[in-house]
């Protein structure tokens, strides 16, 4: 059979708007990318008809009888490569019906993800990922049929599965009407390009310490500048990078520099106690 599976079964005859952000996947493992996507937020968005996941096995269009859609690497040494024609079938078919698609390959010699790249994907409205899994694919195929490599990051996986599914979670989350309002995506970390800022619950007392009195105050520009604070604080100390690329305004300069001053007090303070007399 050459049919897809659509992992939000019945209601995409329903629930799926013209709004709806379609993704096909093409992968040997489409039950890995489907049990990935089942909860949460994105499964909800699913279910609301916000974004379409499609999955597309090679191996459905495989033409002998065992169903192969690995052969040996052309020049010898170990392990498999996935081969041209099953995968270009099942390549094809993802990539049939309106509009532009873009074809997108998970690997680790792909550009690196980021949260403004994201951002366009999920844009839409479409987007094919190809997954590959053994050595990889025979790059015939990605030079004719692939727009972007793509990587989450510097290691490898066994596969390109979970790395797609990590790109649709991203992707899934920012479709409109997914998040409530608490959630809202403009309060992620990363959407203004800095970290995210510590969070507490109750209790405000307790065995592994306090919660800091400004969250308690209820003064609520107190408490958002004391966030910021946090935020570029954590930021110039874990990810200097992030920071060196952020445009910050007169009062994020002014928060950031009493962090600095409170953290090297701090830490002047400690190597005082520390220090033999
Ligand atoms: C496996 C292997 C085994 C022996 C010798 C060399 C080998 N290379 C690989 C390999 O790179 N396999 C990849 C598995 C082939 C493409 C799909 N795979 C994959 C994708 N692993 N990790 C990713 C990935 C994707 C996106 N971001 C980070 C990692």
């Amino acid at each position: 059979m050459h049919g897809a599976s659509w992992s939000i079964g019945i209601r995409i005859f329903e629930g799926v708007g013209k709004g709806a952000m379609r993704i096909d996947v093409v992968t040997l493992f489409p039950e890995l990318i489907e049990n990935c996507l089942r909860s949460g937020v994105v499964g909800r968005a699913q279910e609301r008809g916000l974004l379409a996941v499609r999955t597309w096995n090679p191996r459905d269009f495989a033409t002998d009888s065992h169903r192969t859609v690995d052969d040996r690497p052309c020049g010898g040494g170990p392990g498999m490569v996935m081969m041209i024609g099953p995968l270009q079938a099942a390549l094809e078919r993802a990539q049939d019906g309106d509009g532009p698609v873009r074809t997108v390959y998970l690997s680790p010699q792909g550009v690196r993800l980021t949260q403004a790249k994201v951002a366009q994907f999920a844009r839409g409205p479409r987007l094919v990922l190809l997954c590959g899994r053994y050595e990889g694919v025979d790059e015939r195929l990605l030079a004719h049929a692939v727009d972007e490599e793509v990587s989450i990051g510097d290691y490898v996986l066994s596969g390109g599965e979970l790395a797609a599914a990590v790109l649709i979670d991203a992707i899934g989350r920012l479709q409109d009407g997914a998040l409530n309002d608490a959630q809202s995506a403009e309060q992620d970390s990363f959407s203004d390009g800095l970290l995210d800022c510590p969070h507490y619950t109750r209790p405000v007392r307790g065995a592994l310490g306090d919660v800091p009195p400004v969250l308690l105050s209820g003064d609520h520009a107190a408490i958002r500048r004391w966030r910021r604070k946090q935020a570029l604080g954590r930021t110039w100390l874990r990810r200097p990078d992030l920071l060196a690329r952020t445009e910050l305004d007169a009062e994020s300069r002014r928060l950031l520099d009493e962090f600095r001053r409170e953290h090297e007090a701090a830490r002047d303070q400690t190597e005082a106690g520390t220090r033999p007399d």
